[in-house]
């Protein structure tokens, strides 16, 4: 009997060599997989390169073969920028924690939005510090308890989640802006077409494009893969809807 191949790894993931493991149910490494799906669809795996934080993500360069480099916290977008300049035919990229992006790296972030650069930013917002022990994030929920915020997430002392897809599409720079996730196989596959979207507004030399994915923390929201799907359904996706903000073929 001929078996139809309906799904694969795709060539651009490699087995993880590095000493880290992702933890049971963390979706960074679905994120990758989206990446490396879009940047495959697009035949730009040779001609792309990855600028990864400090952060869970920053174990990317372990798992994705494309040319890649790291920076220090928080500063990708500054390291793309350079990137971009010097090879501004290939996709550059970044890939960053939210706490990464909008609290120590906010300055990069909004330098990127100021000068209109056109590269991609895709923001992992899991609503914690990841790596560090789940610290309270700008995305973290109203009454969230987190290892900073143990009474819960608390306006008047902590502020307010922070909306990145929706702040910057208000940017005249950006030319696409988008909140995806992976929790199933249809938002899956979603997520790999706002990327491939994403990927080509940067080719076609439209503006910056910016792919925010809500992910699981398992390990650092206490709760089972399982528990963690649907805290995203219940909790995370009414705070942080999903869909498009901005998609534009003109800057202007
Ligand atoms: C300037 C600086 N501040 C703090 C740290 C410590 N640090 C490393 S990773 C991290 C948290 C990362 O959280 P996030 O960006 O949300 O990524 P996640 O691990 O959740 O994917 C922190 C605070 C650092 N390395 N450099
Ligand atoms: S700490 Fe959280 S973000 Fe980091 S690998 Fe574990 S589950 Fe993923
Ligand atoms: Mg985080």
């Amino acid at each position: 009997m001929n078996r139809e191949r309906v799904a694969g790894k795709p060539r651009l993931m490699v087995p993880q060599t590095a000493g880290f493991v992702y933890c049971p149910g963390c979706h960074e490494p679905l994120v990758a997989r989206a990446i490396a799906e879009a940047l495959e669809d697009l035949g730009m795996g040779d001609n792309a390169v990855g600028v990864f934080d400090i952060g869970c993500s920053s174990f990317l360069l372990g798992i994705m073969d494309i040319d890649s480099v790291i920076g220090p916290h928080g500063r990708p977008p500054d390291i793309a920028t350079a990137v971009k300049r010097i090879y501004p035919s290939n996709i550059v990229f970044t890939v960053q924690g939210d706490g990464g992006l909008l609290s120590i790296g906010a300055d990069p972030l909004m330098g990127v939005l100021a000068r209109a650069e056109k590269i991609t930013i895709v923001m992992i917002n899991n609503a914690v510090y990841g790596t560090t022990g789940g610290q309270m994030a700008p995305t973290s929920l109203a009454g969230q308890e987190t290892s900073t915020t143990p009474g819960g997430r608390d306006a008047s002392k902590h502020g307010f989640p922070v909306h990145a897809a929706e702040m910057i599409a208000t940017f005249k720079s950006t030319a696409y802006s988008v909140r995806c996730a992976v929790n199933n196989p249809y938002n899956y596959e979603q997520t790999r077409e706002c990327l491939r979207t994403a990927f080509t507004k940067q080719m076609d030399g439209v503006g910056f494009s910016f792919v925010e994915v809500l992910s699981a923390c398992p390990s650092n929201w206490h709760m089972s893969p399982a528990a963690s799907l649907r805290w995203i359904e219940e909790s995370l996706m009414p705070e942080f809807p999903l869909g498009e903000f901005k998609n534009v073929d003109k800057m202007e």
